[in-house]
């Protein structure tokens, strides 16, 4: 745990008990402030109570005297519509910030790397810590990825913390300055928090906002939107800019052409460092965090050749293009973390015979952005809220079902692809949905799934 003593003898209010919130909690308890907390659902407040968690009514609560309001990053704070409660604390003149924040304050001596981006920040949070702990280095990772940034242990000044950065928990910080900032990519994406594409983009490009000028910024360029962050920030004095890219050659900087990564700030920049083709990291997407990871390795003074092999040996994350199992020739993979169309596209983009699961809570972009990869799905298996929406748009074109849920999805795309006998079929499921109308998160979307295919798998032929 990183303790937080910031706020010894003072009073601290802490809204939202879920993992940031609780982890708040213990880090301040600990640092010797004087906590109460609140969060709107009952069954959290009962449970935070009976760990011995104070719960006050911050609705009706003097906040005379409260030095600070600790927010979960699900809750709104900024913007046209902050949380009632978070009103209510300002109107008090009481400081309200994140755990992300209380974490930066603390100035630890060891290195920070902190990556944000729509898709596959998780993968390169992962991948990086792989990376560095593969070199040598004391390295912990934490932040939107799951733990809580607070719940890491402290690290020495040779330890690194790799942290993914949510645009709600970077909206939460202003003191961060991270020893490397990146920014893998940027679609739309939690447009009902942050109002428009703008927002978002800005809440995103204040990662960049605490650095210092001997402190590095990698983007990504690869999209239009990180592309401007990326000249907008080379444009500014006194920064230091790496461009990435998993399609095509950059100057200055890390890329990936056919799965060779080539670093064009090195002597001998015309040879490639890596053949990504041997190992995990499948696809352009994924070819750029593997840029972006070498980029992060070697910035904090790990040689280039056992980062590179490191780079081959990674398992890859669970819910993200994850290979489950093969039955009858028919190999299965839980994409899960695909709650938006970009996600589900990089999928969709990286196989050619699918039997696609999609739907969930339709967000902001319809399905008709995935038309140009229709023709990669043989039949498409539509469940939760968004069936009728996507039904519409796939019209004609792709043959598809309405199922009853996931489980029978997953049977009936097996049992399809099966008998249509194609090469290479897959049954994926990459919803493009966020997944609240029938699971309580993504994780257990794809564990339904999991769970569904081993069935298969363990009764299938092969
Ligand atoms: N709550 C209220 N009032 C509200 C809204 C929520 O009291 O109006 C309470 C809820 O009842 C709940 C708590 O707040 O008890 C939940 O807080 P939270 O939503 O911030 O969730 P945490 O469990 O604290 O998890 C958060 C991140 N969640 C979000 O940003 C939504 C986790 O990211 C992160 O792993 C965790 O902190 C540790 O750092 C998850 C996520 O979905 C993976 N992130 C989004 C994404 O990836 O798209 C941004």
């Amino acid at each position: 745990m990183i303790e937080i003593s910031e706020f010894k003898g003072k009073k601290v209010a802490v809204l939202g008990l879920g993992r940031s919130g609780l982890s708040a909690v213990r880090a301040l308890a600990a640092g010797g402030a004087e906590l109460c907390a609140w969060d709107d659902n009952a069954g959290r407040r009962d449970a935070a109570e009976a760990d011995g968690i104070p719960i006050a009514d911050f609705y009706a609560m003097d906040w005379t005297g409260i030095a600070a309001l600790v927010v979960s990053p699900g809750i709104p704070a900024t913007g046209l519509d902050p949380h009632q409660i978070v009103r209510q604390a300002r109107a008090f003149q009481c400081e309200v910030l994140g755990d992300v924040e209380l974490f930066a304050r603390r100035d630890l001596a060891s290195k920070v790397v902190a990556i944000t981006g729509t898709n596959g920040k998780s993968t390169t949070t992962a991948l990086a810590g792989h990376v560095l702990r593969a070199c040598g280095r004391r390295a912990v990772e934490g932040g939107n990825l799951g733990t809580a940034v607070l719940d890491l242990p402290e690290l020495g000044e040779d330890g690194s913390y790799v942290l993914e950065l949510s645009s709600f928990q970077i909206e939460q910080t202003k003191s961060l300055a991270a020893d490397v900032a990146v920014l893998l990519n940027l679609s739309p994406d939690h447009l009902d928090r942050h109002g428009d594409m703008a927002g978002y983009v800005a809440a995103k490009k204040r990662l960049f906002a605490g650095q210092t000028p001997e402190q590095l910024a990698v983007v990504g360029v690869d999209d239009g939107d990180s592309r401007a962050v990326f000249d907008e920030l080379v444009a500014q004095d006194g920064r230091r800019v790496m461009a990435v890219s998993g399609n095509g050659p950059v100057d200055d900087g890390v890329f990936v052409v056919g799965g060779f990564l080539y670093d064009a700030t090195a002597p001998d920049a015309g040879v490639a460092v890596a053949d990504l083709n041997r190992g995990r990291l499948v696809g352009p997407h994924n070819w750029q965090n593997a840029a972006a990871a070498f980029a992060i390795a070697t910035e904090l003074g790990c040689d280039p050749e056992p980062v590179a092999e490191a780079l081959m040996t990674f398992p890859g994350l669970p819910h993200r293009l994850e290979l489950v199992g093969e039955a009858d020739g028919v190999r299965f993979f839980n994409d899960s973390k695909a709650t938006n169309m970009d996600a589900a596209g990089r999928a969709l983009g990286s196989f050619s015979n699918i039997y696609w699961i999609a739907g969930g809570r339709p967000k902001d972009q319809g399905l008709e952005t995935l038309a140009p990869l229709f023709g990669n799905v043989r039949h498409a298996y539509l469940i939760g809220e968004a069936t009728e929406s996507f039904a519409a748009t796939l019209g004609g074109g792709v043959p598809f079902s309405r199922s009853t849920g996931l489980a029978a999805a997953v049977a009936d795309a097996h049992a399809r692809a099966v008998s249509d006998g194609e090469e290479g079929a897959v049954v994926l499921l990459s919803p493009a949905c966020a997944s609240f109308d029938q699971f309580t998160d993504f994780q257990a979307r794809g564990d339904a799934f999991r769970m569904a295919a081993s069935d298969i798998i363990g009764g299938g032929q092969s």
